[in-house]
């Protein structure tokens, strides 16, 4: 992409409204715009962002062997009487009438509808297990959405749904999940600590909620210090060990009951990155979603659900990747991976060496930016180190007489001067 034929609205001052980090600099980086509270438009370097976080949260679901399936953001209020959660669900719920006066929604999640997708087709224990999993806008009218993406009215979220003839079953469901959840926060750079946690409004006996640490957080955590030893990479992750360490959110920490020693305890702020849920046949049972076991006897089928937020998951990126001049992508994440910054367009050996540099990292399939604007060279640093391509490459009149370009590592600040054919070399795959 040319910066000069790009849309990047960058801002060098926050508006007065933001108040946290990551969103300051969504605004100011031209990612998102609100339309309204909790409402935003995704601009081009946003959405970027947002098909790469959506993208390692597909691949994992994927690898772990889960379906996709879209459901719709509209559903009908009659699957929610089913579940008796169309009154239960209070304001949150948006509410809306179609031209034949038929009440309707904008879904909060997908319990009902993907529970009558199971039970127009599954009737055997042989087509089990299952997990279905679709990546779809929500809409919950929060009383206090704040801090941007983070804590939206309309928001992205990947949500699954287990399907098993007992509760091993679902259990194997769960912890599958449980790993795959990991693996996905991994990916992005981030350490997720699993957290026992309240069920809410979708209900159940066995959760956990994935946080990620950051001092913005919006809940108060406690913890074991042993997450901190824990290789959440290794082989042979122990998963019940994992679950027995002591991890809680506020709403569910009994200082008078916790079992870790007060030198062992650790505390901080939390953003909940994703919440996964057993709820047996809480659904089914009311849904009639039976299933044949081996025997001919039919029962409700076992189900969990599975939540990440996608949306929030690229505010919370930045809340744990940014230092004081801007965001720093992790490679994994970032839209894109290099910047070519020609500081004299208007030289023909700059020129040059810039398109022919940018041709090749092209043909190679890398992700670059070519700054070719006329700005001063002092703003297109400050723009680059503000939307944070995890390498900067500076073209200049000096380096193209001796042959060389200047390559900055964002994370790092650190700077070497190497020849343009080693440059391509240490981008080629
Ligand atoms: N049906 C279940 C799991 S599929 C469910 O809805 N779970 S949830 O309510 O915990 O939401 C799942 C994830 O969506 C949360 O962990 C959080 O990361 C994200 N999320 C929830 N509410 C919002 C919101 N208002 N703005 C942005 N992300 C949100």
């Amino acid at each position: 992409m040319r910066l000069s034929r790009y849309f990047l609205p960058v801002m060098r001052e926050a508006p007065a409204e933001a108040e946290i980090v990551s969103h300051k600099l969504m605004l100011r980086a031209g990612m998102i715009q609100q339309v309204s509270a909790g409402i935003y438009d995704w601009l081009p370097l946003g959405l970027a962002v947002l098909k790469r976080v959506e993208r390692i949260v597909r691949e994992e679901m994927n690898a772990a062997g889960a379906l996709e399936i879209l459901m719709p953001t509209i559903q009908p209020a009659d699957l929610w009487r089913e579940s008796e959660r169309y009154e239960a669900y209070g304001k949150e719920m948006l509410r809306i009438k179609d031209r034949h006066e038929r009440d309707m929604l904008y879904g909060p999640t997908n319990e009902e509808n993907v529970t009558d997708i199971f039970r127009r087709h599954v009737r055997s224990y042989r087509q089990l297990p299952l997990n279905l999993y679709h990546i779809q806008w929500k809409f919950r009218d929060e009383i206090r959405p704040r801090f941007g993406v983070m804590r939206g009215r309309e928001f992205l979220m990947k949500d699954a749904y287990s399907f098993d003839l007992d509760y091993e079953g679902a259990r194997r469901a769960y912890d599958n999940m449980f790993v795959a959840y990991l693996r996905t926060f991994k990916r992005m750079g981030l350490t997720a600590i699993p957290m026992q946690a309240e069920t809410g409004p979708i209900g159940g006996n066995m959760s956990h909620e994935f946080q990620i640490l950051a001092s913005t957080g919006e809940s108060a955590v406690f913890y074991d210090a042993a997450f901190e030893e824990v290789d959440f990479d290794a082989p042979d992750l122990d998963i019940e060990r994992l679950k027995a360490l002591y991890a809680a959110t506020d709403d569910m920490h009994d200082p008078a009951k916790c079992p870790v020693p007060a030198d062992r305890l650790r505390t901080g702020r939390g953003i909940e990155v994703g919440h996964i849920f057993y709820f047996g046949t809480k659904y089914s049972a009311k849904m009639g979603a039976n299933v044949m076991g081996p025997d001919g006897t039919e029962t409700p089928v076992e189900m969990g659900s599975y939540g990440i937020g996608v949306s929030r998951l690229v505010g919370a990126l930045i809340e744990a990747f940014h230092d004081e001049k801007g965001i720093v992508w992790p490679e994994a994440v970032a839209p894109y991976r290099v910047a070519l910054v020609n500081l004299r367009p208007d030289d023909e050996a700059c020129r040059a060496l810039a398109e022919d540099l940018y041709g090749r990292l092209r043909a190679m399939h890398v992700d670059v930016l070519l700054d070719d604007t006329e700005e001063r060279a002092g703003a297109k640093f400050a723009t680059m180190d503000l939307i944070g391509i995890p390498w900067q490459v500076t073209i200049g009149p000096r380096g193209v007489k001796e042959d060389r370009v200047e390559l900055k590592e964002r994370r790092t600040g650190e700077r070497h001067d190497l020849s343009p054919a080693l440059l391509v070399e240490r981008f080629a795959p």
